[in-house]
């Protein structure tokens, strides 16, 4: 609006001294203001915009504003020099990351390769297995016991020590960018640990650091917003707040009991995170991981979930990455309904997400061996905005739970509450005939919620299998895994691999030795890498003298790297093709002229494609299987085995 246009160029005239006076006494070079001033300007009404509907209404506005552009300059002016260079580079390529040529990995330090030092040595493994970018859980300091897997965080600032330090994990975002590989790390701002230095002031009674975080003396507030809240981590703990003893106050802790959520409100908090983010870009950061999106904004009334503020908090945390560190990324992570999801994902607030409808209609189509709800829910859930993408994972160190839409369900007669109960009962291996042995996590007796941890050999079947003796099984269970990898490395996104998958690591019940761990089962898929496992790979697969863990590791090695022979995985566009066969999804993946068919069997029955409809899906009279090799004709059907997938191109 034009008076708000006035008010923000008059603001920015007003703060434009003082950000002179950060300059002037840095000492930076000019030619640095000077690309700074050039971006504020640009960006300086949106965001400007977004600070005046969240905290104009505050006697102290004007303060918080100049505490956050001076925040911003004085980030761009410690900014490594290396990094102002990669930010140079991004903002001429923005959407670098739609490239048929990423692929990721996640994995915890300590479990993966005990610590950042040692980690910087595997640099190398990542490479042969075609990884770009590399996701590392949590590795902040936490609170002595359960921290959630470094989610409870009591410093932003200084590496746990079992990890190392800040200077190494610099080291390793330098060698990780030298190797081509860009560097993921998360940033938990919906909550800090109860140790952390602001907990503890509110602890001691100070009331600014009390107003960091929401605090109530009795239960009369949070009576009143439990009614509209659901319960994120039920078995923890009944309802959203704890009881702090030394406070003698309530406190709100969405998820763990010292987990506690801070009130960004509170402009400072929003500020004092800003710098946090900063400092987390700058040990050389290329995306960060937005955790627990969802939650947070608050607002009586509401679940408290996916409010309008937290977009736009999003968006203003966009803006201030855009002017100070503009090469950054923001990946969303909200792990809730399907039409929730894409709200996060744009060019101004995360360029890209977690893809958990696709994750959850994976596993189900599994289950079912019906591709349905898959492709109903495809048809008009893949697409996103220009500039954005997808990022698809079958695991993550988190549970599955089954976000898909009821309407989509119903829409083909499946009834939605059944249908979860029934993949639920699926994945406990509680349903007859499962292969599955996944395990509940946060199951709510009240509600009949649960959702599923276990590792993707053990859910596909492979750990049945084994357990089993039975090769019939095992092969099976092996096929689902790479069937499942054949549609995230294909469909169009970022595929995210679970280091661990590429082995078939299977779950790890030990978990329930360790009194920090034991109350949290998806510690089950969360098993210490064995790097004994290399040892086989010298061995020969086709004579059959290969273990099955070869097999899968060369045979997910060799799928990333015909995905990043294929210029038709770069970007989004993907097109369903229908063949009337429920057991089988098909997919047409274009991009700058090329065009490669994917097909996919769900089932362990044979089923066949008329060739008519590859041919009119752009094959022509031959083509090839990039994957093997193989040439077909169109003239005849074409045959999938059992679980068999193909990526088809002309010839
Ligand atoms: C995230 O997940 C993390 O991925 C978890 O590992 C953490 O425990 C949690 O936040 C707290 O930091 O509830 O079960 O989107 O599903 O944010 C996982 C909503 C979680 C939640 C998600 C959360």
């Amino acid at each position: 609006s034009q008076p708000l246009r006035f008010e923000s160029e008059l603001s920015l005239k007003r703060l434009m001294p003082r950000l002179d006076a950060v300059w002037d006494a840095s000492g930076a070079d000019e030619s640095l203001r000077t690309e700074f001033n050039l971006r504020l300007e640009e960006y300086w009404y949106a965001l400007f915009e977004i600070l005046h509907e969240l905290y104009g209404s505050r006697y102290d506005f004007f303060y918080h504003l100049e505490q956050i552009l001076t925040t911003a300059a004085t980030a761009w002016i410690n900014r490594p020099e290396s990094l102002r260079e990669v930010d140079r580079h991004r903002i001429n390529e923005p959407d670098w990351f739609a490239s048929e040529k990423v692929v990721g990995g996640a994995l915890y330090v300590d479990l993966f390769s005990e610590n950042l030092g040692r980690l910087r040595e595997t640099i190398g493994y990542f490479k042969e297995l075609g990884l770009t970018y590399l996701h590392l859980m949590p590795l902040f300091a936490v609170r002595p016991g359960d921290n959630d897997g470094g989610y409870a965080i009591s410093n932003y600032r200084s590496v746990d020590p079992r990890l190392g330090t800040i200077d190494d994990l610099k080291l390793l975002a330098d060698e990780l960018r030298a190797a081509g590989i860009t560097l993921v790390l998360d940033f938990v701002f919906n909550h800090t640990s109860d140790d952390h230095q602001w907990a503890k002031l509110a602890q001691s009674g100070d009331r600014e650091f009390q107003q960091y975080y929401y605090i109530f003396p009795d239960r009369e507030v949070p009576d009143q917003y439990e009614q509209t809240l659901r319960e994120i981590f039920p078995t923890v703990r009944r309802g959203n707040f704890t009881w702090h003893d030394g406070m003698q106050q309530w406190v709100w802790t969405t998820f763990n009991s010292f987990q506690w959520d801070l009130n960004y409100g509170n402009p400072a908090v929003f500020r004092a995170m800003l710098e946090e983010m900063f400092f987390i870009a700058d040990t050389g950061v290329d995306m960060l991981r937005l955790d627990a999106v969802a939650f947070i904004w608050k607002r009586m009334g509401t679940s408290c979930e996916n409010l309008p503020e937290a977009h736009r908090m999003i968006q203003a945390y966009n803006l201030l990455a855009r002017i100070a560190t503009p090469g950054l990324l923001f990946k969303s992570e909200a792990i809730v309904h399907p039409d929730d999801v894409v709200k996060y994902v744009s060019p101004e607030e995360c360029q890209i997400s977690y893809n958990p409808t696709l994750m959850a209609l994976l596993w189900e189509s599994l289950a079912t061996r019906q591709t349905r709800l898959l492709t109903r829910s495809l048809s008009h859930r893949h697409k996103l905005p220009d500039g954005t993408a997808w990022v698809n994972y079958l695991r993550c160190h988190d549970d599955i739970g089954w976000t898909f839409d009821d309407a989509d369900a119903a829409a083909i007669g499946i009834n939605a509450f059944d249908h979860r109960k029934f993949l639920n009962d699926f994945y406990t291996g509680q349903f007859e005939g499962s292969f599955a042995r996944g395990v509940p996590f946060q199951e709510n007796v009240e509600t009949g919620d649960m959702r599923i941890a276990g590792t993707l050999a053990s859910l596909a079947g492979l750990e049945l299998g084994i357990e089993h003796d039975s090769e019939e099984e095992k092969e099976l269970g092996i096929r689902r895994m790479l069937l499942l990898q054949s549609i995230t490395l294909s469909i169009g996104g970022i595929p995210l691999i679970y280091l661990g998958e590429e082995w078939g690591m299977l779950n790890d019940y030990e978990f329930v030795k360790d009194p920090a761990k034991a109350g949290d089962t998806r510690w089950v898929h969360r098993p210490k890498m064995q790097w004994e496992f290399l040892d086989e790979l010298d061995d020969n697969i086709e004579s059959g003298s290969g273990s099955i863990r070869t097999r899968i590791y060369r045979s997910l090695q060799r799928m990333i790297a015909v995905r990043k022979s294929q210029p038709a995985f770069a970007g989004q566009a993907m097109k369903l093709i229908s063949t009337g066969n429920p057991h089988i999804v098909v997919f047409a993946r274009m991009n700058a002229g090329h065009h490669v068919i994917v097909a996919a069997n769900f089932s362990e029955e044979i089923q066949t494609i008329d060739g008519n409809y590859l041919r009119t899906a752009g094959l022509g009279r031959f083509f090839e299987d990039v994957l093997t090799d193989r040439t077909y004709g169109t003239s005849d059907a074409l045959q999938l085995d059992p679980y068999q997938y193909v990526w088809l191109r002309r010839v």
